[in-house]
C-alpha cells in the first residue's frame, strides 16, 4: 500500500529555458548544479530533475559528458531519485536529448508527451542587456520554435530507454498530452503508476486559471483512474498558487529554478532550496508530509538508486 498523505516535492535545479543573466542564483557549473540540487534534496525534495549546462556560457549542454561531471556526486551524496531529462532544450533533436537517460539509466527521466509552441520570448523585455550572445537568440527564436514530440519522437525515447528499468515522468502541457499518453498506454507501451507532471503556464501550452488545473485532473482521472500519480509544475509567477491548489486535490508538486526563478512577488529565489522549504511549508501546513525518497520509490514503483549506470 504506497504511503498515504506523503507529498512528493521535485525539484528541476537549472532546466533550459532561463539563461543566466536572468538571476545570479541559476545553477550553471557541475558544481553550481550538484550543490544546488544535493541542497534542494536536504531541504526535502525526494526527486531532483536534471539538465546539464555549458560551464561557461550557461547554455544547455544534452552531451553525455555533461551530466557526467555532477551525476556521481549526486548520487554519492544523497538517497534522493535523479530524474534526467530528455527534454533537453526544445531546440534539440530528440537523438541528442535522449543521449543521457540512455546512458545513464536513472530511475526516472522526463519524457514530453506532444508537439508544441514552446516560447519564452516575452521574457525579452524584462532584460535590457545579456551577458552571452546565445541569451538573446535564445529567447527571440522561441517565436518560431516547434518542440517537437511525435508519436515517433516518443516512441523513439520509450525503445531507447526501455530494458533499463527506467520510469518516466511523462510531461503534459495540454489536455492533448493525457490522451497520447493514454494511446501508449493502450498499446502497452508504457505501465502504471503514470507519473504526470502536469505543466501549467508555458507559452504553446496550457494556462494557469483554476479551472485549467482542474480540467487538467479531471481528465486524467477520467482516462487513468487509480493508475495515476499527479504532479503540477506552474510556471514563473503562478508557481506556488499551482502548487497549492493541487495539494488541496492530493497532487504532488514540482519546483525550482528551471521553471521559475521566483520565491515570490518579486523576489528572486536566492536558492533551489528556498523553493523547496516554501513547498515543504505549504505541505506540513495542510497537515501533510513530505514523501522521502523511498516513499516516492514505492509510490512511483521505482527501481532503486543503486540500480542506474553512474
Ligand atoms: N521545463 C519544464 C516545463 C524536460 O526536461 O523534459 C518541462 C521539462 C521538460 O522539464
Ligand atoms: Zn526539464
Amino acid at each position: 500500500m504506497a504511503p498515504q498523505n506523503k507529498v512528493i516535492i521535485s525539484c528541476a535545479v537549472t532546466g533550459a529555458i532561463h539563461t543566466p543573466s536572468m538571476t545570479p542564483h541559476l545553477p550553471i557549473t557541475p558544481d553550481e548544479i550538484a550543490e544546488a540540487a544535493i541542497g534542494a534534496a536536504e531541504a526535502g525534495a525526494a526527486i531532483l530533475h536534471l539538465h546539464a549546462r555549458d560551464p561557461e556560457t550557461g547554455k544547455p549542454d544534452q552531451s553525455v559528458e555533461a551530466f557526467a561531471s555532477f551525476l556521481p556526486r549526486i548520487k554519492q551524496a544523497t538517497d534522493a531519485v535523479v530524474n534526467i531529462t530528455t527534454g533537453g532544450s526544445p531546440y534539440m533533436t530528440v537523438a541528442e536529448r535522449a543521449a543521457p537517460a540512455a546512458q545513464y539509466q536513472p530511475e526516472i527521466a522526463s519524457l514530453n508527451m506532444g508537439s508544441m509552441n514552446f516560447a519564452f520570448f516575452p521574457l525579452l523585455g524584462k532584460y535590457k542587456e545579456f551577458k552571452h550572445d546565445w541569451e538573446r537568440e535564445h529567447l527571440e527564436n522561441s517565436k518560431d520554435l516547434v518542440f517537437r514530440n511525435s508519436f515517433a519522437n516518443i516512441e523513439y525515447v520509450l525503445e531507447t530507454c526501455y530494458g533499463n528499468g527506467t520510469r518516466f515522468e511523462f510531461e503534459c502541457y495540454d489536455i492533448s498530452h493525457l490522451y497520447n499518453l493514454a494511446h501508449f498506454a493502450d498499446r502497452g507501451l508504457v505501465k502504471p503508476p503514470f507519473f504526470v507532471q502536469s505543466v501549467f503556464g508555458i507559452l504553446g501550452g496550457i494556462g494557469t486559471h483554476p479551472e485549467d488545473v482542474m480540467h487538467m485532473h479531471r481528465t486524467a482521472t477520467r482516462l487513468f483512474g487509480s493508475d495515476f500519480r499527479w504532479s503540477v509544475l506552474g510556471a514563473g509567477k503562478d508557481q506556488f498558487r499551482i502548487a497549492t491548489q493541487a495539494l488541496a486535490m492530493g497532487g504532488n508538486i514540482r519546483v525550482g529554478l528551471e521553471d521559475s526563478i521566483w520565491l515570490s512577488r518579486g523576489k528572486l529565489a536566492p536558492s533551489n532550496a528556498s523553493q523547496v522549504e516554501k513547498a515543504r511549508a505549504l505541505v506540513e501546513g495542510m497537515g501533510l508530509s513530505v514523501a522521502t525518497p523511498e516513499d516516492a520509490r514505492e509510490i512511483l514503483g521505482l527501481k532503486g538508486g543503486d540500480r542506474v549506470n553512474f
